[in-house]
């Protein structure tokens, strides 16, 4: 592991979380995948309208949040990074988790994406988002509108952003669905979409909980692979399917909406000034200051 740091150091951060990703004991190998579910979970929770919930305050450390079910399995990711807390304490939990998922992304292959620091842990009791706000897999493309529309999301942000179900996996234990996406979970591309489109996908009941969910055998490692309802929503609706099939020829396009539409989740309900200092949170009250 290297060593510690000056505060603000957030290379020696990234170095850090990319030291970590190499799991053999876990899931495929990588920390990877469950450290970007963190990020994107950390900030999913954003409501445009009464300006609540988002990455500012990692909040998931507390029960409200933190034990809400759509969070099953996130704990690991949590604890995959305390030792990277440990060696740079000046971080907040708020900038390492979605420092922490926008590493993993590049460190996978995907593309760099812009990350800008300055959240604060502190939790203002009255911006804390009710249960429910994150996606329910189970359900179709209303509700992915409806959950994404609130975060001030558009059809082909939405659709760029599902691209990051090529990495990682379902777990039975934490959502009751089981199974991956594509072949090789810690590596990330375009696959989704181009499995999504060249598969048939059948549905698939799971015998022990009665959960559907689709599955597809790869043509190439004859592995069985899955989707979830949410994901066949994308390729059931014209108007997401229209950028499933433009995503899915064009790779480099894909990267680089991505790159953008990641960055926004990570910067919901954060204001800065023109020196990129966040102006909406209390730095008195826990912040990275330098
Ligand atoms: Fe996921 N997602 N996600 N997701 N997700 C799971 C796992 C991952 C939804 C449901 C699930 C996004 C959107 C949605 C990742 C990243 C992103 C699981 C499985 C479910 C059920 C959890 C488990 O059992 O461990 C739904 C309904 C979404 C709205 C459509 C984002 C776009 C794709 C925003 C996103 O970035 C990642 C990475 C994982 C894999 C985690 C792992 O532990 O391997």
């Amino acid at each position: 592991m290297t060593g510690s740091s000056r505060p603000g150091d957030f290379d020696a951060v990234r170095k850090s979380v990319i030291d970590l990703l190499k799991q053999p004991e876990y899931d495929d190998g990588s920390a990877g995948p469950v450290l970007v579910r963190l990020a994107w979970h950390s900030a999913g929770t954003y409501d445009a309208e009464t300006d609540t919930g988002g990455s500012n305050g990692a909040g998931m450390r507390y029960e409200s949040e933190g034990g809400d079910p759509a969070n099953a399995g996130l704990q690991h990711a949590r604890l995959f990074l305390e030792p990277v807390k440990r060696q740079h304490p000046w971080i907040t939990y708020a900038d390492l988790w979605t420092l922490a998922g926008v590493t993993a992304i590049q460190a996978m292959g995907g593309p760099e994406i812009p990350w800008f620091p300055g959240r604060t842990d502190y939790v203002d009791d009255s911006k804390l988002p009710p249960r429910g706000r994150l996606p329910d897999a189970a359900q179709g493309s209303d509700h992915i509108r409806h959950i994404f529309y609130r975060m001030g999301f558009n059809d082909r942000e939405i659709v760029a952003l599902s691209g990051a179900h090529n990495l990682g996996r379902c777990h039975t234990a934490n959502s009751g669905f089981e199974g991956k996406w594509v072949n090789n979970p810690t590596r990330f591309s375009n696959q989704y979409f181009r499995l999504l489109i060249s598969e048939e996908w059948k549905e698939k009941t799971l015998p022990d909980s009665g959960i559907v969910q689709f599955a597809a055998v790869d043509p190439i490692t004859e592995e069985e692979l899955m989707m979830l309802p949410t994901d066949m929503a994308l390729i059931h609706d014209q108007e997401f399917l229209q950028w499933v099939k433009v995503y899915a020829q064009d790779k480099n396009l894909f990267f680089e909406d991505f790159a953008k539409v990641f960055s926004k989740l990570m910067e919901l309900g954060i204001t800065r000034d023109a020196q990129g200092k966040i102006t909406n949170s209390d730095n008195e009250k826990g912040g990275y200051i330098s």
